[in-house]
């Protein structure tokens, strides 16, 4: 089975391709910038993109809805955080929080997929963690906040510092990812 995936994301192209698979749902990618509304929800983003790029494509489509929520901040960057990523980056963020004791953090992770004008289904996966007092990349780099967030789950080790295998095992877009794949098999 194959379903579109509309993102301008070629590294979350790459997990979803493989987290899929598990499911043995193949993803074909559509280059894809859909309008983004601003809102602090991720859930309502992420409804409103997939109905565009369905009116766009009229094929079933999902779309990836992610944000680093940290709570000194009271959520921020949240849903800026592509935005904030691309302008102050990992070093503006570190900055940010490089007195504060509480380092905890939570990337979140909204599917969103449209198959028709009214059918929209959403799934959610989150992880918890911490913001690193430095840039972790370890060998394989990572990419967005991946060299400056500790999973819970993570033995101490940053996204970048865990590389992709392992990222995929406990990520937040593998949870989300996995509550659509399970459903979609389901049906
Ligand atoms: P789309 O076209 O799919 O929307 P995007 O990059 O604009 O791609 P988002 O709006 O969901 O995606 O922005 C989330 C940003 O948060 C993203 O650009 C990264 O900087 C960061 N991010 C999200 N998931 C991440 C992950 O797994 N690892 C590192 N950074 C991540």
């Amino acid at each position: 089975m194959k379903i579109h995936f509309a993102s301008s994301n070629k590294n979350k192209l790459k997990e979803a391709t493989k987290i899929l698979a598990i499911y043995k749902i193949k993803v074909e990618s559509i280059l894809l910038e859909c309008p983004e509304i601003q809102s602090n929800d991720l859930e309502e983003i992420s409804k409103f993109s997939v109905k565009y790029a369905f009116k766009e494509i009229k094929k079933p489509v999902f779309v990836e809805d992610s944000g680093l929520f940290i709570e000194v901040l009271s959520g921020f960057p949240g849903p800026y955080s592509s935005y904030v990523y691309k302008t102050i980056g990992n070093d503006g963020i570190l900055k940010l929080i490089k007195d504060k004791t509480n380092k905890n953090a939570i990337f979140k992770s909204v599917i969103a997929y449209c198959e028709s004008e009214d059918f929209i289904i959403t799934f959610i996966g989150q992880t918890s963690g911490t913001i690193s007092t430095k840039i972790l990349k370890g060998n394989n780099g990572g990419w967005g906040f991946d060299p400056i967030f500790l999973p819970k789950e993570g033995n101490n080790k940053t996204y970048a510092e865990m590389g992709l295998e392992e990222k995929n095992k406990i990520s937040h877009r593998k949870k989300s990812l996995e509550k659509f794949g399970i459903w979609f098999k389901g049906r």
